[in-house]
């Protein structure tokens, strides 16, 4: 018998798993694509996975972990909405020996809470992006309004840290307004069109949105305003999702950085190697951050990408 245990094949062993995915929301069309992927990459293992929405809220968080922990899943896939206030939840998953990995966000917590992260570089998306807007304006003035995410989280934070870090020594460059836009369209049209009261759309020279999806809100304002985005504005963002391939086909948009929607792959496969035999994994796993301009065929990678979920 002990023999015949041993040589269990992990797939088989990976069909008897069930593992809870604590996920933010859907406040964005990148967010539905790694819900979607997520779903699809536990279906092909055979994995179990129950799946709660927070609605972003991170107490809704909070309490799907309790309950994954009173099911007593095998394991445990958590998007963190803010960076803070996990360290009580997270000890409750280690006291019951749960395995816990982060998807693209990481916590203030110590790293002894969850088994690795599976994230970007966020702070280098940031530096993609600030370097961009370094050399397209090229010594030349620009008054730059921010787009942040949500406040409090992983990206927000890192990806202004990293944009911050590009324009430095660069006085060309000013960011003259900040505020968050949610990681949400709606909200991301609302601000700008409170920037582009407050500055005047003539004095805004660029855009830098935290993501994809408050940028594609921003760019219905600008042309609410009579001006044209990806021209009169500059607007680079972060996602690479369908939408801004589009928009920088259209001439809308001018730059976005890549994230996978594939977390899951990544988190899965350590997962199934540690619940399977002990193999522990580096305590991040980082996707790669790929620049998209109008130099590359955004329309086709449009094609590509319009029917994965987003
Ligand atoms: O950029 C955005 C989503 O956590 C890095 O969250 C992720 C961000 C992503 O709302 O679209």
């Amino acid at each position: 018998l002990a023999g015949a245990i041993a040589f269990a094949p992990v797939t088989a062993f990976a069909a008897d798993l069930t593992i809870g995915f604590s996920q933010i929301g859907s406040e964005s069309g990148w967010r539905a694509a790694e819900t979607t992927v997520t779903k699809q990459e536990a279906a092909d293992r055979g994995i179990n996975l129950k799946f709660a929405d927070a609605q972003q809220k991170q107490e809704n968080q909070i309490k799907a972990i309790r309950s994954f922990v009173a099911q007593g899943v095998d394991a445990i896939l958590l998007a963190p909405v803010v960076a803070t206030g996990w360290d009580e939840v997270l000890e409750e998953a280690k006291d019951a020996d749960i395995p816990v990995v982060l998807l693209d966000r990481t916590v203030d917590a110590p790293d002894d809470l969850y088994l690795t992260a599976v994230t970007s570089d966020l702070v280098h998306e940031g530096r993609v992006a600030g370097q961009w807007l370094v050399d397209e304006m090229d010594g030349a003035d620009c008054r730059i309004v921010e787009l942040q995410g949500t406040t409090g989280s992983s990206p927000a934070i890192d990806r202004k840290t990293g944009f911050e870090e590009a324009i430095a020594g660069h006085d060309n460059l000013e960011i003259v307004r900040s505020q968050t836009g949610d990681f949400t369209r709606s909200k991301g049209k609302v601000v700008m069109e409170s920037f582009l009261k407050a500055e005047g759309g003539e004095n805004i020279c660029a855009l830098y949105a935290h993501n994809d999806d408050m940028a594609v809100g921003a760019i219905q304002a600008i042309k609410d305003a009579g001006l044209n985005p990806g021209d009169d504005i500059l607007i680079v963002a972060i996602d690479a999702v369908p939408d801004a391939h589009l928009a920088i086909a259209n001439g809308d948009m001018n730059a976005t950085i890549e994230l996978t929607p594939n977390m899951a792959g990544p988190a899965l496969d350590a997962l199934e190697a540690y619940l399977a035999d002990g193999t522990t994994p580096p305590k991040w796993i980082q996707t790669e951050s790929k620049l998209f301009t109008a130099a590359d065929d955004n329309q086709a990678i449009y094609e590509q990408k319009k029917d994965l979920g987003y």
